[in-house]
């Protein structure tokens, strides 16, 4: 079988010079997240050999219990993209605040906002675990930088993606123009083009949800996988169901397969669990890039005004067509 030998730098250099700043700073960037993936494979790896699983004793801005992996990813994030020099601003799951850096260094033109470790609950037991990243810029150059810079609508983003730290490492992002994905090759430390300008199949068989969260949701939603789970060699049914608690992890699989991934708004508490900024809008758009879809249930994922940086949404996302149909079911359009 023939190597795949196109490193991520050449890649860029040779495809994305409409990248605003240019190519070269784009390299930077995502080299940079890169680097941070290749430092965060090598904590996940020895993690159980070096007390660095469990968690810290503490809780987020979301309530939720901090892992010490947790705490290392963003850590690691904030070094690494702080000394960047194309960075203005970085925003994180596991900060109450962003990180506005300093105008009198060497402060660049974009903002990342970012999980540094999704699926977190996977930690412990050796499962795949992901990052999420998305990318805007500051409007002016001499823009005196406070939070609300950062909150801003998915449409806005100029770049986006995630790693994801399975069997191997992978870098999968858009720009806009096109998905691709990189895999780390572990012999020369390079990430490789594996995944050319990938494109979501317009309907798949599998679905991804915390079906235990079933008497949480509303009507139209457990009438949706009511129907997933109904023999019907026409239509492909019954769906299986894939779920392995890490968002980055379900999502790619969708992504390269087809399907749906659901996390859909519960009724007590109808903005659902994930965050907008940094887990849902990047992720849309890699999918939207790629031919998929990504709704709220009622509305575009991308169009949502966002208000705060740590903004919950429900969200149902992957190939058109399933979408398209969840959409039916929630809006109770169809029963
Ligand atoms: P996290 O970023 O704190 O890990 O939370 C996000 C994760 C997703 O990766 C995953 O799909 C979902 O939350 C799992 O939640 P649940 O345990 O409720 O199924
Ligand atoms: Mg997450």
């Amino acid at each position: 079988m023939a190597q795949q030998t196109l490193t991520l730098e050449r890649f860029i250099s040779l495809n994305q010079p409409a990248f605003p700043g240019g190519a070269s700073v784009l390299t930077g960037l995502l080299s940079q997240i890169g680097l941070v993936g290749k430092y965060l494979a090598h904590d996940l790896r020895r993690a159980a050999l070096l007390d660095m699983l469990g968690t810290t004793g503490t809780t987020n801005v979301q309530g939720e219990t901090v892992k010490k992996l947790d705490e290392i990813a963003n850590e690691t994030f904030v070094r690494l993209l702080q000394q960047n020099g194309q960075v203005c601003a970085l925003a994180s799951e596991e900060m109450e605040q962003p990180i506005i850096l300093p105008r009198s260094g060497a402060q660049g033109a974009y903002m990342v906002l970012f999980d540094p470790l999704d699926g977190s609950s996977n930690t412990d037991v050796n499962m795949p675990l992901g990052s999420i990243f998305s990318i805007v810029m500051k409007q002016r150059p001499d823009e005196v930088l406070s939070e609300s810079d950062l909150v801003r609508k998915g449409t806005e983003q100029v770049a986006a993606g995630y790693l994801l730290f399975g069997a191997s490492t992978m870098l999968v992002f858009t720009t806009g123009q096109g998905v691709h994905g990189f895999t780390l090759d572990p012999e020369s430390g390079d990430y490789l083009l594996s995944h050319k300008a990938i494109t979501i199949p317009a309907r798949g068989k599998v679905y991804a949800a915390n079906e235990g969260n079933y008497h949480k949701w509303p009507g139209g939603t457990q009438k949706y996988f009511d129907y997933l789970k109904v023999k019907d060699k026409a239509t492909g049914r019954p769906y299986s169901g894939r779920y392995s608690g890490c968002l980055v992890a379900d999502v790619h699989r969708i992504l390269l397969g087809g399907g749906i991934y659901l996390y859909p708004g519960e009724l007590d508490k109808p903005e659902g669990k994930l965050r907008l900024l940094y887990e849902a809008n990047p992720l849309a758009w890699v999918v939207e890039r790629a031919g998929g879809r990504a709704s709220t249930g009622t509305m575009r994922i991308l169009d949502v005004e966002a208000k705060q940086l740590h903004q919950r949404v429900p969200l149902i996302i992957g190939s058109m067509d399933d979408v398209l149909e969840a959409e039916t079911f929630i809006q109770g359009r169809r029963m």
